[in-house]
């Protein structure tokens, strides 16, 4: 069992439409997790806990497109309703939204790459995360890693994340698990 403190904070990682099974860029089932996201949501609100919501934000010339010699067809350009959070997505009003992804050149996977994540964090003197969100095997897992390298403990919400296949989220959650990260689920939340 883990009980939150008023050093905890919550991460969801692009909850964007272009990543739900009617965007640009599906992972299948992504709006299945929107129910139990919306849940951690306002339990973190609720405590007065961060929110913070990072968003792939991509120019349309970006090096990640496949128009553009990258692995990924063209998803999240800024500023369109693809960018835009996920239908159904109930943020709280006060979540600090990190754009990443959004230097023409530049892939980032992790919501700490060329971003503020780690100084809005410590500034608010939070040491513990707790990620949510999509895709498993690429932004969510890499915000992780990131996260851990930063000092953070980081606690994987099993039941608020998505990845490309059932196969390859099950592989991000056990190299997370060997990175150091700790994996929970709603139940094991003292709230
Ligand atoms: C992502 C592929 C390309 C992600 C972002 O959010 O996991 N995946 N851009
Ligand atoms: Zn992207």
């Amino acid at each position: 069992m883990v009980s939150l403190t008023g050093r905890d904070a919550l991460i969801v990682v692009d909850m964007q439409n272009d990543f739900m099974p009617w965007g640009r860029l599906p992972v299948p089932g992504a709006d299945r997790i929107i129910p139990e996201i919306n849940n951690y949501c306002r339990l973190f609100s609720s405590r007065g806990l961060p929110v913070f919501a990072t968003r792939d934000w991509h120019p349309e010339n970006h090096v990640s497109f496949d128009i553009n010699g990258g692995r990924w067809p063209v998803h999240c350009v800024q500023w369109s309703g693809g960018a835009d959070f996920a239908e159904g997505l109930e943020l709280p009003p006060d979540t600090f939204i990190i754009n990443k992804g959004d230097r023409p050149e530049l892939e980032a996977y992790s919501g700490f790459q060329g971003t503020v994540l780690n100084d809005l964090l410590k500034e608010r003197g939070v040491k513990r995360v707790f990620i949510c969100g999509v895709a498993a095997e690429f932004c969510v897992k890499y915000t992780c890693l990131g996260a851990l390298n930063l000092g953070y403990t980081v606690l994987v919400l099993r039941d608020g994340i998505k990845g490309l296949s059932s196969e390859s989220e099950e592989e991000a959650v056990g190299e997370l698990l060997r990175s150091g990260a700790v994996v929970v689920e709603e139940s094991d939340i003292v709230p």
